[in-house]
């Protein structure tokens, strides 16, 4: 199937290159209508802390375990896009992605919430890091939902 979808990526090399300094988050509502969100916006958001969080590479291995930290990805949303959205696509500014279901949000995991990821063990992420990176934990077979570089989540009625 020639199907090249970003947000259902088939295993591939990471790349480990910041696509760009600007970590400026685009948020975008199905009308058009965007907001701007930085890192600080997300920092001013109550943190949650994930421990036990294992980056699966199919290239190199295994890395963590790994706390990482940030706004719950429901708590973001109750703050700047409260409503009935079906998904939410978390998009790289390298063109990688991922479709979170709203039913994932709210439905409780044992390995964790997921996180919009501002934090690794008590420190800031990197820009090498992702500074930005959506934590899906209970992906943990080769970090294709792991999105480094988040640049635009988009909302789906
Ligand atoms: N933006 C972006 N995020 C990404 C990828 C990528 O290529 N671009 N690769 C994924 C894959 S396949 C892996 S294994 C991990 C690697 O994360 P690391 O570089 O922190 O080890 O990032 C994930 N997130
Ligand atoms: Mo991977």
């Amino acid at each position: 199937m020639k199907n090249h979808d970003p947000l259902q990526p088939h295993a591939h090399d990471s790349n480990p290159t910041p696509p760009s300094p600007d970590a400026t988050i685009r948020l975008l509502w199905p009308d058009g209508r965007v907001r701007l969100i930085t890192v600080a916006d997300l920092q001013q958001l109550p943190q949650t802390a994930v421990p036990n969080c294992f980056i699966v590479s199919t290239g190199h291995g295994t890395s963590g375990p790994f706390t990482f930290s940030g706004v719950t990805l429901q708590q973001f949303m109750d703050a700047y896009a409260p409503g009935d959205w079906s998904q939410i696509e978390v998009v790289s500014g390298d063109g990688f992605g991922n479709r979170v279901l709203a039913t994932e949000l709210s439905r409780a995991d044992s390995a964790g919430p997921i996180l919009l990821a501002v934090g690794i063990d008590g420190r800031a992420l990197t820009r090498q890091e992702g500074l930005v990176r959506l934590v899906v934990p209970a992906e943990q077979d080769d970090a294709l939902r792991q999105v480094k570089w988040v640049a635009e989540i988009g909302l789906r009625p």
